[in-house]
């Protein structure tokens, strides 16, 4: 008799020798994959090969543990692990390799992602959550190596949340009571990122259902672990954090990686520890290997010795499981070479299945444009050309969409002066190709869901008659009282979120109110503050991360514009994370006190709505908009606007700032001024001035920066004025920049200036501290007042003398 380790009931022999059969099937069939796949890279079929052979072992192990509910965020060696859920069949695989763009082929991205990176469906198309109760999740990889480690941390706390939050009943298609493991992979060399140890600290600290698998093959491409790791051994030199009568931290557990029974043991212990006490573990699973090197992108034999080849063959885990099965009888040789025999021709024909399903599309756009170039020759004086054009494209047996697109583009240069109605044919299809295609390789950078941002329409702020002016950090906190009311699954954590209620004292009360899983401190770490937001959105929370300074934004600026913006778009828009990251910034003190760096965060952060209100009324009514749909967004809330005075709102949680809407804060006939955040009181205070001397500015706020003025609202101002100034307190040419090419450019703006369009900036350095610091650093009102009036007397000198 047996156990079996997913019921821990006895199983007959017959039953058992099913399972490990089944298992070995499944290893088998990896590696003839891996095998295979790395072959149709060398041919040049697949652009680029990374697999995970050497690693099969302990993820039929894993899978085994994993039960519907759970979360995987790993790296790219785990597609043992996909099979054996279930979550990737043969035929995919190599869907996966070739960058088919059919969801239906590739189900993991549809193409966008290179092979060997791993997703499962989470949101239905209408962008409605999938019952994840009842699925097994695997959250969308990236290839930063270390980068899924934040995001599992938040994974693992939406357990904690769903738990222990009451009023979270109505989400059981999310979560059962939190019952729910997140299995982390990485490699062993990855464990040396900041992210790894950052994330296992805080994982330490919070106690979260969280397991992760460092699969230690003592290489990171050809680095040794001597020179990744201190003593070359991770559980050694994590055992500090081993729980004990000192304390809460890990169970942690060392298991060698062709060791498939104890394997097995381990990964259950694991599981039961993480679900039912919600402590974290580590599993270091030692002695793997790497047959085939790291990537097709090199061998292996170039920087591993003789010796250590040698140790690699014999070791084996697919080898050593081979071993084990015929030492204890349940196969023989022959049954397994039958087998092994069956999916090698198995896998062949999966891939030849890719192959022709992968090419069909493209093969038959290539006959349809060699049609249309062939007429297309016959009416032109200049034949030879395109039938040269059509000739090439032929030669290609398995065409791709850059040489058909591109021939019928190249050939219609030869017909520039001809009219026929040949050509209008060939036009039409290239239009209508790059309509119906160009989306296969675009789209979902943003929700494209019935509640995406665009739908939700201005509510404005109410009024009682005698309302009262309060500290504006009052707005906010007040509206986060109503928001936490209405919204169970909304919490904010941050550095000093919780106790004190925020630097700015905008959450005052609310832990007291809410209770410290909802509003809670953390430690100072953001890159994992984002990871925790990541994670628990994925999981149908709302979470609120609050990175406490827009300057010390940059710690997890990485895992923002790596995972946070590119989930819907690398998932292929199968997945959904709308975090609300919560900062301030613009104007204060110093260096590291005033940052305004938006054109970076513009940059590198597509695929997130960056939202700048000048006020806390239009924060909080950001936060409002927000949480009712379903999009990522950073909000900046102006540092020097928490004790600034403004009218109380009475429909609190409830009023609605929109989002690329830009709104007119001055009419204006002589020029426009556009600006954001804490600049515009400056510019307020200019144009008051400037109107002293006959000079009538109208002054537009953007709002938000992502999306910018999605009805083209600005260009009408500058139609108006015929002059443009561009302000903010960002590097010269950064977000004042992107402004302006906006407007001149993607708004036809140029067609209506009569004075060149400019912008005024802070200088390139960062700003020196103090009042005069800032007055040297940063636009002034004197700055505003006299770029505006040397605009116009550039116009009129008559009526506007130089003034300096
Ligand atoms: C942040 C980052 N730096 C570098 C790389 C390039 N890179 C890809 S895999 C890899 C080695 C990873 O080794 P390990 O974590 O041990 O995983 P293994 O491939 O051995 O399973 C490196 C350096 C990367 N993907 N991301
Ligand atoms: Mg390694």
């Amino acid at each position: 008799m047996q156990t079996d380790p997913k019921t821990n009931k006895d199983m007959s022999f017959d039953d058992f020798k099913t399972e490990v059969l089944n298992d070995y099937k499944i290893a088998v069939t990896s590696r003839e994959c891996s095998l295979l796949g790395r072959r149709e890279v060398l041919t040049g079929k697949a652009k680029f090969g990374i697999f995970g052979d050497g690693k099969e072992i302990p993820q039929l192990a894993w899978a085994k543990a994993f039960k519907a509910g759970d979360w995987r965020s790993g790296y790219y060696r785990d597609q043992t692990f996909m099979m054996a859920i279930g979550a990737l069949t043969i035929q995919q695989f190599f869907a996966g390799l070739y960058g088919h763009t059919d969801l239906h082929a590739d189900p993991i991205s549809g193409g966008r992602q290179m092979g060997g990176h791993f997703a499962t469906p989470t949101i239905n198309q209408d962008g409605s959550w999938k019952n994840l109760s009842e699925l097994k999740n695997s959250s969308a990889d990236i290839s930063p190596t270390a980068g899924q480690m934040p995001r599992l941390l938040g994974l693992a706390q939406a357990s904690k949340i769903y738990r222990q939050v009451d009023g979270l009943d109505h989400l059981s298609h999310l979560s059962s009571k939190g019952n729910e493991v997140a299995w982390g992979t990485i490699g062993n060399a990855s464990t040396s990122e900041g992210l790894f140890w950052e994330t296992i600290n805080a994982a330490g600290v919070l106690q979260v259902p969280m397991v992760v698998s460092v699969w230690d093959d003592q290489y990171g491409i050809s680095v040794h672990a001597k020179y990744q790791t201190t003593k070359e051994d991770i559980s050694e030199i994590l055992k500090g954090f081993q729980r004990d009568e000192n304390g809460n931290g890990y169970e942690i557990i060392r298991v060698m990686g062709w060791d498939y029974p104890t394997l097995i043991d381990a990964y259950q212990k694991a599981s039961d520890i993480a679900r039912k006490e919600h402590v974290p573990v580590l599993i270091h699973v030692k002695e793997l290997t790497q047959p085939q090197g790291h990537s097709t992108s090199g061998s292996h034999e170039r920087y591993k010795n003789k010796e250590r080849l040698d140790w690699e063959a014999a070791f084996d885990c697919n080898v050593k499981m081979r071993d084990w099965l015929l030492e204890i009888g349940v196969a023989s040789h022959n049954e397994l070479l039958a087998i092994e025999k069956d999916i090698k021709t198995q896998v062949r024909n999966g891939k030849k299945a890719a192959w022709e399903a992968f090419v069909a599309p493209q093969k038959q756009e290539q006959q349809q444009v060699i049609a249309l170039l062939t007429e297309l020759a016959k009416s032109s004086e200049n034949r030879s050309f395109i039938d040269l054009i059509t000739n090439e494209l032929a030669a290609e047996k398995e065409p791709l969409r850059r040489s058909i697109a591109g021939g019928a583009r190249k050939a219609l240069r030869y017909v520039i002066n001809e009219q026929s109605q040949e050509k209008e044919q060939l036009q039409s299809w290239l239009n209508n190709y790059f309509e119906t295609t160009q989306p296969s390789y675009s789209s979902n950078l943003f929700s494209e869901s019935a509640i995406n941002a665009k739908t939700i329409t201005e509510v404005l702020p109410t009024y009682n008659a005698e309302a009262e002016d309060v500290d504006a950090r009052i707005i906010l906190r007040d509206n986060f009282d109503a928001i936490f009311s209405k919204y169970p699954e909304a919490l904010i954590f941050g550095e000093d979120a919780g106790t004190i209620g925020d630097v700015n004292q905008g959450l005052e009360g609310m832990q007291e109110k809410y209770g410290e899983l909802r509003v809670s401190d953390t430690g100072i770490r953001e890159a994992t503050i984002l990871g925790q937001g990541i994670g628990m959105a994925m999981r149908g929370l709302r979470p609120i991360a609050e990175i406490q300074y827009l300057d010390y934004i940059l710690y997890a600026l990485q895992i923002m514009s790596d995972d946070l913006v590119t989930v819907r778009y690398r998932s292929n828009g199968q997945q959904k994370a709308p975090l609300i990251v919560r900062t301030r910034g613009h104007r204060l003190e110093g260096i590291w006190h005033s940052g305004s760096q938006m054109g970076g965060l513009i940059h590198l952060l597509r695929g997130m709505y960056i939202l700048v209100p000048r006020n806390m009324t239009k924060a909080a009514g950001f936060y409002n908009t927000l949480l009712s749909t379903d999009e990522p967004a950073l909000v900046v809330e102006c540092l020097n606007g928490y004790r600034l005075k403004e009218p109380l709102p009475t429909n609190l949680g409830e009023f609605k700032t929109p989002i690329g809407v830009i709104e007119t804060i001055k009419q204006g006939t002589d020029i426009t001024l556009v600006s954001y955040g804490s600049t515009l009181r400056i510019i307020e205070r200019a144009a008051k001035e400037l109107q002293q001397v006959g000079i009538d500015a109208e002054l537009i706020d953007v709002q938000s920066l992502l999306p910018l003025d999605t009805n083209h609202q600005m260009v009408k101002s500058v139609e108006k004025t015929n002059r443009l100034l561009v302000i903010d307190e960002d590097v010269p040419g950064g977000a004042s920049a992107y402004i302006l090419q906006h407007i001149v450019d993607q708004q036809n703006g140029y067609q209506h200036l009569d004075s060149k369009p400019q912008t005024l900036t802070a200088k390139q350095h960062r700003p020196a501290y103090g009042t005069d610091g800032d007055y040297f650093s940063k636009p002034s009102a004197e700055d505003v007042f006299e770029k505006v009036y040397d605009m116009m007397h550039e116009a009129d000198p008559l009526k506007f003398p130089k003034l300096r």
